[in-house]
C-alpha cells in the first residue's frame, strides 16, 4: 500500500489534512486509495488529540473525479460488489468519525468524490469547483450513498436535477442550495479550511463531538426522539470538566482551556 495515494499532513496541532493524490487521474479512487483511507480512518478514530480532519485533492483540477472507472471496467461482478461494500463501509466510517471533518473541494467532486464530500460536516469550495453525480451517464447509479445523502441534504427536486439530468453544480449554486458553507478563490481554499479548523478548535472538543453526532443521528429521527437525544447529550456535557471551564472562563472574561474531559 502506498501512503502517497492519500497524503496525511498536520499543519497545525490537532488538525490533519488528507490529500487525495493521483492528480494525473483527477484523484480517481482506486482500491489502493480506499485501503489507504481505511488505515487513515483507523488511526484517526484512535487519536484523542485530533480535533479536525480536512479532506482535499492534489492539484487545482479535482477533489476526486469519482471511482476509478478504468479499474471498475476490468472487475468481475464479485469484485465490483466487494468494492461497493468496502466503499460504503469506509464512507459511513468517515461520516461517523467523532471529530468534525471539512471537505476543501478544490475542483471536480464527482461520483464517489462527491459522496466523500457528502460524508463531511462542513464543505468549503474553490470558486471553480463543481460537484455532481454523473453515474447515470455510465448507465449506473451512485453506490456510496450519493442518492440518499444528497436527498437528505438538498431535498428531492434539486437532487433529481443532479441525478436525472447529470447536472454538475458549480460551487456558487451548491452554496445557494445549502450544501457548501463557503466559496473562496482557489488559491485561498486550504487557508480557509485551516481557518475553519481553528474556529472548530474554539469549541469544547466534547461539545463538538456531541453536536456532530446530534446532527447526524437526529436528522433521521422523529423530532420528539431527536429532542430527547439532544437533552441527554447536554446533560452529559453539563457534567464535563470542559463545561465547568467554559462557563468559568466566560465569567472570568478569559479564553477557556479545554481538556476534552
Ligand atoms: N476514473 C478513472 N480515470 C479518470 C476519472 C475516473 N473517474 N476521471 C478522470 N480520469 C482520468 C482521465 O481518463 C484522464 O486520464 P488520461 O490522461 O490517462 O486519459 C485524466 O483523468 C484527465 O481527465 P480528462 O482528460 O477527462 O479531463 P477533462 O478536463 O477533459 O474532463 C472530467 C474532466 C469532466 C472530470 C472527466 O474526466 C470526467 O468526466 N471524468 C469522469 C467523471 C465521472 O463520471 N465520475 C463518476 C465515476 S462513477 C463512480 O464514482 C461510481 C460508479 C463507477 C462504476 C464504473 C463501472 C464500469
Amino acid at each position: 500500500m502506498s501512503d502517497d495515494l492519500i497524503l496525511c499532513q498536520s499543519p497545525q496541532p490537532g488538525v490533519q489534512v488528507w490529500t487525495f493524490n493521483r492528480p494525473e487521474k483527477l484523484n480517481a479512487l482506486s482500491t489502493p486509495m480506499l485501503r489507504r483511507m481505511d488505515s487513515l480512518l483507523h488511526a484517526a478514530s484512535d487519536d484523542q488529540t485530533l480535533r479536525c480532519v480536512i479532506l482535499t485533492g492534489a492539484g487545482e483540477k479535482a477533489f476526486v473525479a469519482g471511482a476509478d472507472i478504468e479499474e471498475y471496467a476490468s472487475q468481475t461482478r464479485e469484485q465490483f460488489v466487494n468494492y461497493q461494500h468496502f466503499s460504503r463501509d469506509l464512507f459511513c466510517r468517515l461520516e461517523g468519525l467523532a471529530v468534525p471533518t471539512v471537505a476543501a473541494i478544490n475542483g471536480y467532486a464527482l461520483g464517489g468524490g462527491f459522496e466523500i464530500a457528502l460524508c463531511c460536516d462542513i464543505l468549503i469550495a474553490a470558486a471553480h469547483a463543481e460537484v455532481g453525480l454523473p453515474e447515470g451517464r455510465l448507465g449506473l447509479c451512485p453506490g456510496g450513498g450519493g442518492t440518499q445523502r444528497l436527498v437528505r441534504s438538498i431535498g428531492r427536486y434539486a437532487s433529481a436535477d443532479v441525478l436525472l439530468a447529470a447536472r454538475r453544480l458549480p460551487a456558487a449554486r451548491a452554496m445557494e442550495l445549502g450544501l457548501v458553507a463557503q466559496v473562496v478563490p482557489g488559491p485561498q481554499l486550504l487557508e480557509a479550511a485551516l481557518e475553519k479548523a481553528r474556529q472548530i478548535a474554539t469549541i469544547g472538543p466534547l461539545a463538538a463531538r456531541a453536536m456532530k453526532r446530534l446532527l447526524r443521528e437526529g436528522s433521521d429521527l422523529p423530532l420528539d426522539a431527536a429532542l430527547t437525544i439532544e437533552q441527554e447529550a447536554l446533560a452529559r456535557l453539563f457534567d464535563s470538566a470542559d463545561a465547568g471551564e467554559g462557563v468559568r472562563a466566560f465569567t472570568e472574561k478569559r479564553r477557556p482551556t479545554f481538556t476534552g474531559r
